[in-house]
């Protein structure tokens, strides 16, 4: 099949290098929905048209563009109100796209999962839902073919209630598999190994980094978007503590409200973390804008107060220049395709975690040597003895473990008064 090909639109409200950055980053993303750009119009606007997003002496030189360019449509950067949909593929006779049909579109063709598929129904219905006034011709697919008008009101109003209904359906069912990733939890919690997040902008290297840590397998590619379910693996640190490290959907400027909803739970997998590795790709230029959305996307999450280590990575493509962040608490450059500096990485983890772990000197019983080998493996051991009284450990341990030790003493007798 021939690639659909679009001309990209903005206006610009401030920065035009801001502008264009964010265009180049939609030409990305509509390359990996199978898309292609074959031009581009930008217009200076303090506010987008609210009939025609770009003024209307604007939409008659985009006409004339597409026609010389034999565009099939047009994409817009930011996200379209219906009107505005209706009246440019109106005046323009082409598909007219924003920025959130192609985020959805790309999701819709990563979600491997069934968890992930529904939450992309969902946020799919979501937008078809707020847009099904305009989306008649826009989206011909759904629609009549090109030349065709939206549907009627009734049937408008026959396709509002059955999308309201599934999406219903759709976010109990997300509800339940929300409950069972709850019961998962609480298992890694009583496990009591502390979990490290990878979170970052889509593309920095989070995937490839699990693989490299961890020999997890999962697929990493120079695509956007290439991971949208979380797959959680142990890594054991230096001085034989275990982690579990999750990898996360990535972020992106202008990221769709409607998918951070049906997305909640999947991206709140960051919320239960012990500790952020926050992923950049170092080799992009626009790699402090990328940082900010992530923190952005991190507060908008409830994700706050937890310790930080920025992991700068694709240091074999970027610049010698020593990179850091003041938002973080800890910083570490490596390459996760090289392996540069990962021993600087997994030494950086299991000082933040210590930090979080408790020193602990524990007398077991030798009725639980099970509890003993917990001890081996989720803390740092600094001295072992066997005695008669039972096994003799100096520990560092994760809090929760030191809590289950101390509701194992016999409880001291009362002090006499
Ligand atoms: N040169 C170089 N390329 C890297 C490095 N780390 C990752 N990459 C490449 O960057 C691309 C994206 O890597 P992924 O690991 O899929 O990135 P991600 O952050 O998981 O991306 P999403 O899941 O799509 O959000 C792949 O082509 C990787 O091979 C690195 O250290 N150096
Ligand atoms: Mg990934």
């Amino acid at each position: 099949m021939e690639k659909e090909r679009f001309i990209l639109i903005s206006i610009v409200t401030g920065d035009e290098e801001k502008t264009m950055a964010s265009l180049d980053e939609l030409a990305g993303l509509l390359d990996t929905a199978g898309g292609e750009e074959c031009g581009r119009m930008i217009q200076r606007l303090p506010h987008p048209d609210v009939r025609t997003y770009l003024g209307s002496g604007k939409v008659e030189e985009l006409a004339l563009e597409a026609a010389i360019t034999g565009a099939d449509g047009i994409v817009c950067d930011d996200e379209l109100s219906p009107a505005q949909m209706q009246a440019l593929s109106h005046e323009l006779g082409l598909k007219v796209i924003d920025r959130t049909v192609v985020i959805l579109d790309i999701f819709a063709a990563h979600a491997t999962t069934k968890e992930g598929k529904i939450q992309v129904e969902l946020a799919q219905l979501k937008y078809r839902l707020s847009h099904l006034a305009g989306l008649g011709k826009a989206l011909s697919r759904q629609g009549g073919g090109i030349g065709t008008r939206g549907p009627g009101e009734t049937k408008l109003e026959t396709d509002r209630r059955a999308i309201r209904r599934r999406c219903g359906q759709l976010s109990h069912r997300i509800k339940e598999m929300e409950a069972v990733r709850q019961t998962g939890r609480k298992k890694r919690l009583r496990n009591a190994a502390p979990v490290a997040a990878i979170v970052g902008y889509t593309n920095a290297g989070k995937s490839t980094l699990l693989n490299a840590l961890t020999g997890a397998g999962v697929l990493a590619e120079d695509k956007l978007f290439a991971t949208l379910d979380p797959t959680t693996r142990a890594l054991s640190l230096p001085e034989g503590m275990q982690v579990l490290l999750t990898d996360t959907v990535g972020f992106i400027h202008k990221l769709p409200h409607q998918l951070i909803e049906a997305f909640q739970s999947t991206l709140e997998e960051a919320q239960y973390a012990d500790v952020i590795l926050h992923v950049i790709d170092a080799s992009d230029k626009d790699w402090e804008m990328h940082k900010k959305v992530v923190y952005e996307t991190l507060a908008l999450l409830g994700i706050s107060g937890k310790p930080v280590i920025t992991v700068f990575n694709k240091t074999d493509l970027a610049t010698d220049e020593i990179l850091r962040d003041h938002n973080a608490d800890k910083t570490v450059m490596i390459s996760a395709k090289t392996g540069e500096g990962l021993d600087r990485l997994t030494l950086a983890l299991s000082e933040v975690i210590k930090e979080k772990q408790v020193l602990l000197k524990m007398v077991i019983p030798y009725s639980n040597t099970a509890f003993a080998s917990r001890v081996r493996q989720m803390g740092q051991v600094l001295k072992e003895e066997y005695t008669e009284d039972g096994i003799c450990l100096e520990a560092y341990v994760p809090p929760a473990l030191a809590g289950e030790y101390e509701a194992m003493l016999p409880t001291p007798p009362a002090a006499d008064s």
